[in-house]
């Protein structure tokens, strides 16, 4: 039986469409989560959107989905450009990884250029908004299924 896929929100995430729209939109977490539940649904995938602002709590989590996700979409917001810790849990994960990000951090200050997820991530997208979580859940789709067929 398929597992869900983990949608996890680092820091601040929580403020997702109440607060800086210019940058963000004013779409919530809340209809992030419905969206991509509608969309995997059309896909015969489970999700699972959680968000935290502490990077203990984002390591357990991903430590979780080791055994009880068959793949991450992950915006870690700040943690992407400071945690070796994330990473490192990133990596004891053996399926796919989706890295996402609602703005274009390349765009955005340099501090924002680097990501450790990166370094364990399968694929990337960013730009796209919050539209961009169930765009994500359709990269995931065509990520599992070749991870299948290996
Ligand atoms: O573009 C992204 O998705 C980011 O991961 C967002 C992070 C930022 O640190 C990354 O460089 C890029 C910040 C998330 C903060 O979320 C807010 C949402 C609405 C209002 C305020 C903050």
């Amino acid at each position: 039986m398929s597992k869900p896929i983990f949608i996890l929100n680092g820091p601040n995430l929580n403020l997702l469409g109440t607060r800086e729209p210019n940058l963000y939109g004013s779409t919530t977490l809340a209809d992030v989560a419905k969206n991509c539940a509608a969309r995997g649904k059309a896909l015969g995938l489970k999700t699972d959107l959680r968000q935290t602002n502490s990077e203990a709590q984002m390591v357990d989590w991903i430590h979780e989905a080791i055994k009880k996700a068959d793949g991450i979409i992950i915006n870690a917001a700040a943690l992407t450009h400071t945690s070796v810790a994330v990473l490192d849990a990133l990596k004891n994960f053996k399926g796919p990884i989706v890295e996402l990000h609602i703005t274009n951090p390349h765009q955005r200050e340099s501090f924002r250029h680097f990501s450790y997820v990166t370094f364990a991530a399968t694929a990337m997208m960013s730009g796209f908004g919050a539209e961009g979580y169930p765009l994500a859940v359709e990269g995931m789709a065509l990520l599992l299924k070749k991870h299948e067929a290996k």
